[in-house]
């Protein structure tokens, strides 16, 4: 460890930071409130920005949290507690404020106070930006593994990194994506506290040398490297109303002090400072790619920078306590690596331990084994991380031999178990040979760690039937499931008060922190008052999410009209070209005047295309001028609107799950690997429209058939019918999607820019389409009619939308993290001592 600046060290003062606990009261908050925005910040009454309420107010609950952090701190310690780290490249937080007051207890006493003082809470938390520091589901599933863990009192840290832009702002112009830098950090952050003192030196480049250490045993080491430092920054992650406070701690790249030194002074100025810049580059942005490797390099350091960040403070921290006896470290200590991003942990671990703490191979790889677990969220091949052994070589020189090691070591063991078989020990090589040989990521996953799992039980079975068969031969006993969930903090209690005031109006409150007692709100569906008073809340949500569709898009969607919501990265296999269709569909209807028994619609989709997918680009742009086509249609009118939703995010989902009916979880069956979308939709009851893939099955078996509308071929016979695919028969058959086409073809969605839409009809009508959007089609179709119907019965709907909800319990994150810990972590839980 180094710090920056040497600044002289203070004798430890015991009574420096035992303070009184501070007040959970309104007058306490009003208080601290006036001495923040009046001292610490120097505003007076003249100050309109709503920027400053918003820090004083943050200041005024960070205290609050900042003695339960310590505590819990002081609590782990204490009891010598074995501890989890979460691995992962992201972490999708979205807003803070609203959830610590939440955790806190003070979401009744928080917006009393801001009252006293004449402000509205509401408008203050806008000042917040999100936290956009992930992509989609795997982002956003560790921001609510987080608040589980803390919530279970699981001592649990969260590692990532500290992107100065995160996921870029999508606006769109004449019906196209267009991405804009997402500069969150502008207004400071007060979430975050540096901690200089835990610096890491982090190595790039050079080369290995070996040497023999003072007892003679030959050794590695890792010379002429380009260092950067790793700065951390925490951030608290409060518990439900437990008074524990777990860490989430994020790195930030910095130049190494020499280059202050030496070489700005050596004649080479210009050079120092481009090499300056470049070390504080690796954590500048976030990669945008959803399901699709870039294979840059940056990203790659990106990598390895939060693999050896993190491993070297754990390490430290153990020296600090154990000092080199690491004998029982693999009992202490459990890594959870977020996908394959992290996996450079495989030889990291095993370099520190064998370079820098004189551990033989065998030893260490006890230990790299004993703590290394590994989470996969992806079956689509083209999102599986490789990389260039020649990258590998010239960036992380050391880790390319162990790797090599690594392999030669477990290929000797697929051969012992498999003699003769060089086919599998190809296959199942770390190396993938050819012109451009590459290290196979999740394959050094897998080997590197005790436990390989999936998030669904689809998924995880798919996982060891296919993708990881070979390696589920050799080690079956590696492999289990831990289907997703969501925490209900957020997307139930935070994001939609009123529902949660009705369902703790009737059930109490335990079901914030305990989801299975949802259970209890199933025979309320029988009851009229009780639907009444349901449908009267989702009639207030959907006035609120159509007040954001006014504000964001200028439409009026009708809260009398069904609300039928997709949003989610876009992608292919996602399927809202299927969706689109299926729109189309309807306003042929309408122009047909094939309207009997109509239901109005309002449509919404959303989401980001990574810049470089053309074809989701090209998506995006047909569903805004669809929607066009549709909303100018005096004809149309109220029967069906259609909008796509600008940047969409997690504040914008707090409003768009509570306001939706009919969930969109369309994907083709066998490519999701889990969705988690489809969670947050239940627990704020809408009902499911969706195939059997992913959770989707799991939603359907918790819900029942008759709660869940189903649709399009399963797994097994999207893998049959592929070979005999032939979309152009399946559109002639068919006068429905004949017609759609047929529009589609004829430029009646671009009439003044011809041939745009050319790719995306081409990809329909391609028997090799991987996503089988005709296929499903008819069968889509037959789905949303019958949604309709129910939604045209509104007694039936509302049934179906509570017991929707009622049925939810299992899709919490608690539980997620309850079958993590049972299986994988063995975590004990932990009381942090009472603040009070
Ligand atoms: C290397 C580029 C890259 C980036 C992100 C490849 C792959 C990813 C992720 C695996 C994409 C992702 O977010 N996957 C989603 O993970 C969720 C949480 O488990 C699941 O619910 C989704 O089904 C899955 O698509």
């Amino acid at each position: 460890m180094m710090s920056r600046k040497e600044t002289k060290a203070l004798t430890p003062l015991p009574n420096l930071t035992d303070l009184p606990p501070l007040g959970m009261d309104v007058h306490s908050l009003v208080e601290d409130f006036r001495r923040y925005y009046t001292y610490t910040l120097g505003r007076d009454r003249h100050c309109r920005s709503a920027h400053y309420a918003y820090s004083a107010l943050v200041l005024g609950v960070r205290d609050r949290l900042m003695e339960r952090w310590k505590a819990t701190r002081y609590a782990y310690e204490a009891a010598d507690a074995r501890q989890a780290y979460y691995l992962s490249l992201e972490f999708l937080m979205g807003r803070t404020l609203g959830n610590a007051l939440l955790n806190l207890g003070l979401s009744g006493d928080a917006p009393l106070a801001l009252q006293c003082l004449g402000l509205e809470l509401e408008e203050i938390a806008e000042a917040e930006h999100d936290a956009g520091l992930g992509n989609g589901g795997l982002g956003r599933l560790a921001a609510c593994f987080l608040d589980s863990c803390a919530t279970l009192k699981l001592p649990v840290t969260g590692y990532g990194i500290r992107y100065e832009y995160g996921m870029f702002r999508q606006t769109i112009v004449d019906g196209h994506q267009v991405e804009e830098p997402d500069h969150w950090l502008r207004e400071g952050n007060p979430w975050e506290i540096e901690r200089p003192e835990y610096i890491q030196r982090i190595r790039f480049g050079g080369r290995t040398e070996f040497y023999r250490d003072r007892d003679g045993v030959l050794r590695g080491r890792w010379v002429d490297s380009r260092d950067v430092l790793a700065v951390p920054f925490d951030i608290p992650i409060p518990g439900y109303d437990n008074g524990t406070v777990n860490t989430l701690r994020l790195w930030k790249s910095e130049a190494t002090e020499e280059f202050d030194l030496g070489e700005f002074n050596a004649g080479l100025y210009p050079e120092s400072v481009a090499a300056k810049n470049a070390a504080e580059n690796i954590t500048m942005v976030l990669y945008p790619n959803d399901a699709s490797e870039s294979g840059k390099e940056l990203r790659l350091r990106q990598q390895y920078f939060l693999a050896s960040a993190s491993l070297q403070d754990v390490l430290a921290r153990w020296i600090g306590t154990n000092g080199e006896d690491f004998s029982r470290f693999a009992e202490k200590n459990v890594f959870q690596l977020n996908d394959t991003h992290p996996s450079c942990c495989v030889p990291e671990l095993m370099r520190l331990l064998m370079d820098e703490h004189r551990f033989g191979w065998d030893q260490a790889w006890k230990i790299t084994t004993a703590t290394l677990a590994y989470t996969n969220h992806t079956l689509l091949p083209e999102a599986l991380e490789k990389w260039p052994v020649r990258l590998f070589r010239t960036l992380l020189p050391r880790l390319l031999e162990i790797i090599y090691e690594i392999n030669a070591r477990y290929l000797a063991e697929v051969a012992r178990r498999w003699p003769g078989d060089t086919e599998r020990q190809r296959r199942m090589s770390l190396i993938e040979e050819g012109p451009e040989p590459m290290v196979r990521m999740a394959y050094l996953a897998i080997v590197g760690s005790f436990s390989v799992n999936g998030v669904a039980a689809l998924h995880s079975r798919l996982l060891t039937e296919g993708l990881f068969r070979d390696f589920y031969e050799l080690w079956p006993e590696k492999f289990n499931n831990k289907t997703n969930g969501v925490t209900p903090r957020r997307w139930l209690a935070g994001c939609n008060p009123a529902l949660a005031g009705l369902i703790s109006e009737k059930i109490g409150e335990g079901w914030v922190a305990d989801l299975f007692q949802l259970a209890r709100l199933a025979p309320l569906a029988d009851d009229p008052e009780f639907r009444e008073r349901w449908a009267e809340v989702k009639r207030q949500n959907k006035e609120h999410l159509a007040r954001m569709v006014k504000d964001e898009c200028r439409i009026d969607f009708h809260p009398d009209a069904l609300f039928d919501v997709q949003v989610k990265r876009i992608h292919e296999y996602k399927r809202q070209l299927l969706n689109i269709l299926h729109v189309i569909h309807l306003y042929d209807r309408i122009k047909r005047g094939e309207s009997d028994g109509w239901v109005d619609r309002c449509v919404l989709i959303g989401g980001k295309a990574a810049p470089g997918y053309l074809m989701a680009k090209s998506i995006i742009k047909l569903i805004n001028n669809v929607a066009q086509v549709i909303n100018e249609d005096p004809e149309v009118g109220g029967k069906l609107k259609v909008v796509f939703f600008p940047d969409y995010r997690v504040t914008a989902m707090e409003v768009i799950a509570p306001g939706t009916d009919l969930s969109e979880q369309i994907s083709t069956a066998g490519k999701e690997a889990s969705g988690t979308g489809n969670m947050k939709f239940m627990m704020n009851g809408a009902v499911t429209i969706g195939t059997l893939d992913g959770a989707n099955i799991e939603i359907r078996e918790e819900v029942g058939d008759e709660n869940f509308f189903l649709f399009g071929l399963s797994a097994e016979q999207v893998q049959e019918r592929r070979r005999s695919y032939d979309p152009e028969t399946i559109i002639a058959a068919d006068d429905d999607l004949r017609r759609v086409m047929q529009l589609l073809e004829c430029g009646h969605f671009n009439q003044f820019e011809p041939g745009i839409f050319d790719a995306i009809i081409a990809a329909i009508r391609n028997p090799g389409d991987m996503w089988m959007t005709a296929a499903d089609f008819r069968s889509y179709l037959e789905a949303q009619r019958e949604a309709a119907a129910a939604y045209k019965d509104r007694e039936r709907w509302t049934r179906m939308s509570i017991l929707n909800t009622a049925a939810s319990g299992k899709f919490s994150t608690d539980r997620t993290m309850i079958d993590y810990n049972r299986d994988i972590w063995r975590l004990e839980q932990i009381s942090p001592f009472p603040v009070k």
